[in-house]
């Protein structure tokens, strides 16, 4: 009986901590990597161009609390994201990547639409549709406008697995 007991605290314990972790998550989030931008806002658009595997320009500079609208092109062979995030956003993405490659979601140059929007069983699909990215086929492009925070520290990044880790991310500093 103490033994349930305990555990049962034990557990309630470690609810709780996961909780407080995920809202001082998404506090410090909001304030750290800014927010959606509105096409009105817009002040600069910043053309972006992916290839196998980098960007070019290789980093980019944006004053505080600017809102921009990056107009990206994949002119690779391969599937190409442009992410917007914190390094730390970067590593839990790749392993959604990871998952979206072993679905066959991406195979090399092409993406499965078709499997993209499957039910993977839980309620959950492998929609990439969140609006700090783009994962784009060769050829494809498209925009992404971010309002930025005063003071900023991002990367924006590609996430398909092996990508980043050869070098397919940049640096957004502030101006
Ligand atoms: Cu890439």
């Amino acid at each position: 009986m103490r033994a349930i007991t305990l555990f049962a605290a034990t557990l309630a314990m470690s609810i709780s901590a996961a909780a407080q972790a995920g809202g001082s998550h998404g506090g410090g989030h909001g304030a750290a990597t800014g927010q959606p931008g509105k096409a009105d806002a817009v002040s600069r658009t910043i053309n972006v161009v992916m290839h196998d595997n980098y960007y070019e320009p290789e980093s980019v500079s944006v004053s505080p609390g600017e809102t921009v609208k990056f107009v990206v092109e994949n002119r690779g062979r391969l599937v190409h994201e442009f992410n917007l995030g914190t390094p730390a956003m970067h590593e839990a993405h790749q392993k959604e990547m990871q998952m979206m490659v072993a679905h066959g979601v991406i195979q090399g140059g092409s993406i499965n639409h078709e499997r993209m929007t499957m039910d993977m069983g839980n309620g959950h699909s492998m929609k990439h549709d969140d609006p700090n990215s783009v994962l784009l086929e060769p050829g494809e492009s498209a925009e992404v406008i971010w309002t930025f925070p005063d003071d900023v520290s991002l990367e924006f990044a590609c996430n398909v697995p092996g990508h980043y880790q050869a070098g397919m991310y940049g640096e957004v500093t502030s101006e």
